[in-house]
């Protein structure tokens, strides 16, 4: 909370955010709030994305500990193969993630 506070404020001063624009600032906060913890401040290494997944979307996804599935997620998410996931790569996990839960909850 306290990374996403001194976000806000850095970025957003005396503004007021709709929901829309307070869940892209979380978007980025909360890969920055990963991808700061070791290497290069700017991406996510597998260890990285392992903590971010498990933290932030182990109630989705189902927290892991199974190293082949976590190889595979993070193959898949580092389209351009350079060994650390991007933010673009990351923005395109949720998305694929939003999409879904929007099929879920449009199912009639
Ligand atoms: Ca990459």
């Amino acid at each position: 909370m306290h990374v996403n506070f001194l976000f806000y404020n850095f970025f957003f001063p005396k503004v007021i955010m709709s929901g829309l624009q307070q869940g892209v600032a979380l978007l980025i906060s909360t890969f920055h709030k990963y991808s700061g913890k070791e290497g290069d401040k700017f991406t996510l290494s597998k260890g990285e994305l392992k903590d971010l997944l498990n933290n932030e979307l182990g109630d989705v996804l189902g927290k892991s500990n199974d190293k082949a599935a976590l190889d595979k997620i993070f193959k898949d998410l580092d389209a351009n193969a350079d060994g650390v996931v991007d933010f673009q790569e990351y923005v395109t996990l949720v998305a694929c993630i939003t999409m879904l839960c929007n099929e879920f909850f449009s199912k009639k």
